[in-house]
């Protein structure tokens, strides 16, 4: 799988709600906050079997009510499709529930 190329990654990046690019790195992140732990990690494992059927994992940490995730694609050595869709889907069960 390809990086996005620049117009790519304007268009799709545009549509994602908060997340950022990282510096020095091609690779988004978002920082989610949540009610408590059990909203958070309620999250995170939802996110796990998702990411799991998807084959595309995330880089993550959790602290409390806080989770910090990093996407990028590892084989591709930068951001692809893949990215994105794991991005819309944590979003997606985030809504409601984060801050
Ligand atoms: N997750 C992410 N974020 N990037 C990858 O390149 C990747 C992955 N590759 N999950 C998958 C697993 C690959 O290692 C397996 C063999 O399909």
């Amino acid at each position: 799988m390809k990086p996005l190329n620049d117009s790519e990654r304007a268009e799709l990046l545009r549509n994602l709600d908060g997340w950022t690019m990282v510096e020095g790195r091609d690779a988004i992140r978002k920082q989610f906050v949540f009610d408590d732990f059990n909203a958070a990690f309620g999250w995170m494992t939802r996110v796990a079997l998702a990411a799991e059927k998807m084959d595309h994992h995330p880089e993550w940490s959790n602290v409390y009510r806080k989770v910090d995730v990093t996407l990028s694609t590892h084989d591709a050595n930068g951001l692809t499709r893949r990215d994105i869709e794991l991005a819309q889907k944590m979003d997606q069960f985030a809504a409601g529930l984060s801050e």
